[in-house]
């Protein structure tokens, strides 16, 4: 059950990456790259929610401070979207957006030293 989840949310972070950078590849080097903005070589917490910030932002096409279902069609199917809504009322704010993906970083940080490599 656990091995899923992670699975889950890395993809899931794959695909927010991959939709605000408009490329159509999986996270890959270069991307982990960009996140690293300290060049440290991990990605750490406040590097990962800056990212999903301006993630959240790009994704907002309307620029009505929140996500609708057509709006992450792509990158989230109906289960995702719902487990992300966490007042199930048919959009995400931000604060739920960066709650799911900080909870995705977590889960995908094994060694639990909060960066990601
Ligand atoms: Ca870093
Ligand atoms: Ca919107
Ligand atoms: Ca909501």
């Amino acid at each position: 059950m656990k091995r899923i989840v992670l699975l889950a949310t890395f993809a899931f972070s794959q695909a927010i990456a991959v939709a605000a950078q408009g490329q159509p590849a999986a996270m890959n080097q270069g991307q982990m790259d960009r996140l690293d903005r300290n060049r440290n070589g991990a990605v750490d917490q406040s590097e990962y929610q800056a990212f999903m910030t301006s993630a959240f932002v790009s994704l907002d096409k309307n620029k009505d401070g929140g996500l609708r279902s057509e709006e992450v069609g792509q990158i989230l199917n109906t289960q995702q979207f719902a487990a992300t809504d966490a007042n199930r009322d048919g959009k995400l704010t931000q604060n739920e957006f960066l709650n799911r993906v900080m909870a995705d970083f977590k889960a995908a940080d094994r060694s639990g030293d909060g960066n990601l490599q």
